[in-house]
């Protein structure tokens, strides 16, 4: 049980150790769950920030501000980068290792990519897993980046208590995606890369979206212009990640929304080893394949044979 003994190691912070469960997080050893569990209390202290928006929009790059920004306030910092479409993004994932070199000799920041290669489980859920990992090894802010381009950053970013959502500058098409999806997860909206023509007329574009908006809600999104080659603006953007954060505590959302995650994800976690329960059970056996055939055949029908398999595979749970 490798992962197990890896566990002392990033409670205590240890870098070598939290990488190491990572990668077993990844590849999905059956030693990794173990030491989850065995982490589990020792997790939600971190503050979790979700960084989302259109590729090449500047996300790695605010990433590095931003951490910069929370080191001159004495915060230490996770971050995980999401690279959902690894055999396009290969280029990129090293450009922001890169990019995020000028934090790598700093103890205070660790700094984690993960791709979906070879992810059974799903990317969400291994960097969730990440993410609960280095909230473990006690890491004040976790930052994750993930490129906003289909369904899987709206997952990613369920784990974060705040999502900002980026966006450039001049991308009148993403308009439209923005509309059908982020729009509804940010907590934070930024314009990057002010210095480009059109900036200002972003901000006011978001703003008129969000005012068509019609739900009620407590928490406006406000929208901030950053320009993240500078660093200017990005002051003002920690200052908002810590004030959403202050909003969610003080309207008790941050509790509500810690029972949902963890209702969602017992629920999540029940439904995975049942149906695995059920299916190694059924799979291969003669009765099994029989009755698929005789669906097939119309001999039979899917629902009368479901709720039978269910039935009897209850039972014999109970026996
Ligand atoms: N002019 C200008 N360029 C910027 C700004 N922020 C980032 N960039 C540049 O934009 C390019 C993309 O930045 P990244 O930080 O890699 O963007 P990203 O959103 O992380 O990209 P992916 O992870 O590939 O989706 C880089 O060349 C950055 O130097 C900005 O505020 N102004
Ligand atoms: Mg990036």
């Amino acid at each position: 049980m490798p992962a197990i003994k890896l566990v002392k190691g990033v409670l205590k912070g240890n870098r070598r150790d939290l990488a190491r469960l990572i990668t077993l997080i990844e590849n999905e050893h059956s030693s990794a769950a173990t030491a989850l569990s065995m982490l589990y209390k020792h997790t939600g202290n971190a503050h979790i920030v979700g960084v989302t928006g259109p590729p090449g929009s500047g996300k790695s790059t605010l990433v590095t501000r931003i951490t910069a920004e929370y080191r001159k306030r004495s915060k230490t910092i996770g971050i995980v980068c999401v690279d959902p479409s690894s055999p396009f993004t290969g280029g990129a994932l090293l450009g922001d290792r890169i990019r995020m070199q000028e934090h790598s000799l700093d103890k205070d920041v660790y700094v984690r990519s993960m791709s979906t290669r070879g992810h059974l489980g799903g990317l969400a859920r291994a960097t969730s897993d990440a993410v609960r990992a280095i909230d473990a090894s006690g890491k004040d802010i976790v930052i994750v980046e993930t490129v906003g381009a289909g369904q899987s950053e709206v997952q990613v970013v369920e784990v974060a208590h705040t999502v900002i959502v980026a966006d450039v500058p001049g991308a009148g098409d993403d308009i439209q995606a923005i509309k059908a999806g982020i729009m509804e997860i940010a907590d934070i909206f930024v314009v990057n890369k002010a210095d480009y023509p059109g900036a200002d007329r972003k901000v006011i574009e978001i703003n008129a979206m969000l005012d068509l908006d019609s739900r009620e809600r407590s928490w406006r999104p406000p929208v901030l212009l950053t320009n993240a080659l500078t660093g200017e603006g990005i002051p003002e953007l920690v200052d908002t990640i810590g004030a959403h954060m202050s909003y969610l505590q003080e309207t008790g959302l941050l509790k509500q929304k810690g029972l949902q995650r963890s209702r969602d994800e017992l629920e999540q976690i029940m439904e995975y080893k049942l149906t695995n329960e059920l299916f190694t059970r059924l799979r291969g056996t003669p009765e099994y394949e029989q009755a698929i055939k005789k669906i097939a055949g119309r001999n039979d029908d899917p629902y009368s044979v479901a709720e039978r398999l269910i039935a009897d595979f209850l039972i014999s749970v109970r026996e």
